[in-house]
């Protein structure tokens, strides 16, 4: 028998997705994702390491499927039988969920307790790990730990923090080696264009090359701790290689407004962001969570992981890489999306 592991990814189109399965590549495992169907193609972020399914040796494969469809879960936990289960799969934008809350509250919540129902059907003993998030911590004030009491403000953190206690439960009702990731902002040039980082980097590439002259933002007063979503991938992968199942808050400890995440972003190339920025009250959400900076101390010393990247060399790495991308679509370079 090999000695080569298998993990299942849900949500591996997405920014962590992608680069999880490229770790977990390198590290020799055979990786199967979930994707959904889409009538265009969603697996941009995959582009790097999609293997033709003709290949032989192939140790990436994706099946369609959805958070929502139980049986499907179970069919594909039962055939792949995989050592490690991520699950990052989630509508994750937290002012659409107040938009579309049931729906939320169905993909977010109630699709991590199909999966935990599909690895307990399939009767295989696999390591669990659950995207949890510090939107959990909502109206509590910073610094946040594992151990500080939980508040959420949005149907997103009301159905994270159901995903949250459902991997608790299934760890202490049925011994399974399952743990939390209670993850802060992470980012990258594969972020969605709409989260409130890659919409300011993209923004000013746009500026920069003259397609854009203003930009219309929410709530810049707001704090979080933004990181590298490349380096938080691999505290996901830690949490799963323990002797026991934990929590563990993985942040770079540092928070900063919106507004100096502009600053950042706009001074690397020259620009005052004053020039360019005006409110709208549309990015507002009903109730907001003011302040995020996590306290990842237990990280560190468990699992040895700490952040590098912290928000003003994300904000530059950001804008390079939306420049350099803005830069090869109008030169007609083929480029496919959010590289990076
Ligand atoms: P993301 O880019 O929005 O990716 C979400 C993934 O979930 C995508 O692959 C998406 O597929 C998939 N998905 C959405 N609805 C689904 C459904 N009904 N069934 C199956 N798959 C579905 O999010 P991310 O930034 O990579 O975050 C990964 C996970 O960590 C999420 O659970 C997020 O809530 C959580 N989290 C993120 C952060 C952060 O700062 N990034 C912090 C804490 C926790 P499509 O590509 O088809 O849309
Ligand atoms: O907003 C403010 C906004 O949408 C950050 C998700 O990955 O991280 C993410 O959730 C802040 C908020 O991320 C705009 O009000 C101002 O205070 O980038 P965001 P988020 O809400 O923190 C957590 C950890 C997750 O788990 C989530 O899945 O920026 N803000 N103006 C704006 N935000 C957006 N999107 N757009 C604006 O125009």
């Amino acid at each position: 028998m090999s000695g080569q592991k298998t993990a299942l990814i849900t949500g591996i189109s997405g920014q962590d997705g992608s680069y999880l399965a490229e770790l977990l590549l390198g590290k020799g495992y055979e990786v199967h994702g979930i994707i959904r169907r889409s009538s265009s193609i969603n697996t941009s972020r995959l582009d790097d390491i999609y293997q033709d399914p003709h290949a032989s040796h192939r140790r990436l494969f994706l099946h369609y499927g959805d958070t929502t469809d139980a049986s499907m879960l179970a069919n594909i936990v039962r055939e792949t039988q995989p050592d490690e289960v991520y699950n990052l799969a989630a509508q994750s934008h937290v002012k659409v969920s107040f938009e579309i809350p049931d729906y939320t509250g169905d993909v977010t919540g109630l699709g991590t307790i199909r999966l935990l129902e599909a690895i307990r059907a399939a009767g295989i003993s696999t390591r669990f790990y659950q995207a949890s998030t510090s939107e959990l911590y909502g109206s509590t004030p910073p610094p946040q730990s594992e151990t500080t009491p939980f508040h959420p403000r949005s149907p997103y953190g009301v159905a994270k923090i159901y995903s949250y206690w459902a991997t608790v439960n299934y760890r202490e009702a049925y011994g399974l080696h399952a743990s939390n990731g209670i993850l802060f902002n992470h980012e990258s040039p594969r972020r969605g264009e709409t989260f409130v980082t890659r919409k300011i980097t993209r923004a000013v590439a746009r500026i920069v090359a003259g397609l854009q002259d203003k930009l219309y933002m929410g709530n810049i007063d707001a704090v979080r701790d933004w990181g590298y979503a490349k380096e938080y991938v691999e505290g996901m992968w830690l949490m799963a290689q323990q002797d026991e199942p934990d929590d563990y808050v993985l942040a770079t400890g540092e928070g900063a407004t919106v507004r100096q995440f502009l600053e950042a972003s706009f001074s690397h190339v020259g620009l005052e962001w004053e020039k360019y920025v005006e409110h709208d009250s549309r990015y507002e959400r009903p109730s907001e969570v003011d302040a995020l900076i996590g306290d990842p101390a237990k990280a560190k010393e468990k699992l040895g992981w700490v952040a590098k990247t912290h928000w003003r060399d994300l904000a530059k790495l950001m804008v390079d890489a939306d420049r350099k991308q803005l830069d090869d679509e109008l030169s007609g370079r083929h480029v496919r999306a959010d590289r990076g």
